[in-house]
């Protein structure tokens, strides 16, 4: 068994719906795509992640879910923001589109774990939107599945419902035995 480590940067969410001007915008979000452009050129395997919902998603307050409609399957608010770099990116996962469910980490009913294996992936760098909720969860479950997690803080930023919740998030990682770098 090789002993040799390899990392996979996981860019989580950099969608259109979470940058200023998207459904569910988080503030400043588009300010941490120059950092993950730099970021992608730095590791072998590179996935990206996209929320992929359906337009009756339970989470939408329609469905009395606590968000406003977001990243539905199929339309630009789902899309990746074009500035984002496409060349580095290995795999590229759109969670899944289960109506009834809200699945907040990039793990959670797909084969990312198992993906990541067969690519020799031994710890992951995790980026992208939001830290308070699909940053964390992603990262939780890395870490989880038995890769190394890392998260890049200056790669990320918060929804911030209440305004520590990012703060909140990075230390609850810590706790857990993720490096927050
Ligand atoms: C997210 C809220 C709802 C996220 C996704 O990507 O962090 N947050 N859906
Ligand atoms: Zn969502």
């Amino acid at each position: 068994m090789s002993t040799k480590r390899k990392t996979a940067l996981i860019i989580v969410d950099m969608q259109y719906d979470f940058c200023p001007g998207g459904a569910l915008a988080v503030p400043d979000g588009d300010a941490v795509i120059p950092v993950i452009n730099r970021l992608m050129g730095e590791y072998p395997v590179v996935v990206t992640t996209q929320d992929w919902h359906p337009a009756n998603h339970c989470s939408f307050v329609a469905q009395g879910g606590p968000w406003p409609p977001h990243c539905v399957e199929g339309t630009h608010g789902a899309e990746l923001h074009a500035d984002l770099n496409r060349a580095p990116i290995t795999y590229q996962l759109h969670k899944p589109d289960n109506p009834n469910k809200e699945t907040y980490s990039a793990f959670e009913d797909t084969d990312l774990a198992d993906q990541l294996r067969s690519l020799g992936v031994t710890d992951t760098v995790v980026v992208g939107l939001a830290t308070d909720y699909c940053v964390k969860h992603t990262a939780l479950a890395a870490k989880e599945a038995g890769f190394g997690v890392s998260v890049a803080a200056d790669g990320c930023r918060a929804v911030n419902v209440n305004p520590d919740d990012g703060k909140r998030a990075l230390e609850e990682l810590r706790a857990k035995g993720v490096r927050v770098v």
